[in-house]
């Protein structure tokens, strides 16, 4: 077993006004960002996707193994055949009755329901596998660790740096959501951990009128 070599990290030490600055206006800049579900047919560039996953895959992960894939869609076929998938699992859930009566309660507030049309709508849909086991380079399975909380962060990443540029998304989870695998043609070893469609909000954008806990509600400090 080689050790990897280790090398000097020296980043820079920020004095403390400008450090409490910058706390409060990332802050400002994060508490701005909603889950959009009503998106603009504008284009974005690729490179502003591409820019986005390379922030998202600079996340830390179980043992560094970074066991994710990011998909990334931008063909109207293959946006469609999504929204097609999605609907039909989505209508079995919201009409068909799969969803329990106290998941559809709490979901009443955000107002969804099985129609996905942003799926072809937007610019974009970015789909994230998580890497459930990944490969020797001789090609024999190897085992991944943590790899829901390593996919976790780097799915908050990826937002965060969407929202720097202006982009809107929503973490979308159509359920079940094997079709994913087999519509983009991933291999065994990856499952898909969520969908991301991209893009601006539509110029009559509305989200729910939605509070954050407040900070003594979700810290403690002892
Ligand atoms: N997957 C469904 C239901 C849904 C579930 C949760 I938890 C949400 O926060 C929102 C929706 C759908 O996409 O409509």
């Amino acid at each position: 077993m080689t050790e990897p070599p280790f090398i000097p990290y020296r980043p820079p030490r920020i004095p403390e006004p400008e450090l409490l600055e910058r706390a409060q206006l990332f802050y400002e800049l994060m508490d701005g960002r909603r889950t959009v579900r009503m998106f603009s047919p504008d284009p974005v560039p690729r490179e502003a996707i591409e820019r986005a996953i390379a922030t998202a895959s600079t996340a830390p992960s179980g043992a560094h193994r970074q066991p994710w894939t990011f998909v990334v869609i931008g063909e109207a076929g293959v946006k469609r055949q999504i929204r097609e998938a999605a609907e039909e699992e989505e209508r079995t859930n919201y009409e068909g009755g799969r969803l329990p009566d106290d998941w559809r309660e709490a979901l009443e507030p955000l107002g969804t329901d099985s129609h996905k049309e942003f799926l072809e709508i937007v610019p974009w849909i970015v789909v994230l596998f998580e890497h459930r086991y990944g490969f020797d380079s001789d090609g024999t399975r190897r085992k991944n660790y943590y790899v829901k909380e390593s996919v976790g962060i780097a799915c908050g990443l990826f937002i965060t740096a969407l929202h720097q540029m202006g982009l809107a998304t929503l973490t979308h989870t159509p359920s079940p959501m094997a079709f994913l695998t087999k519509v983009l043609r991933r291999p065994e070893n990856e499952r898909p951990f969520a969908l991301l469609p991209i893009g601006y909000p539509a110029p009559d954008c509305e989200v729910p009128d939605l509070t954050r806990k407040p900070l003594d509600q979700v810290m403690v400090a002892i």
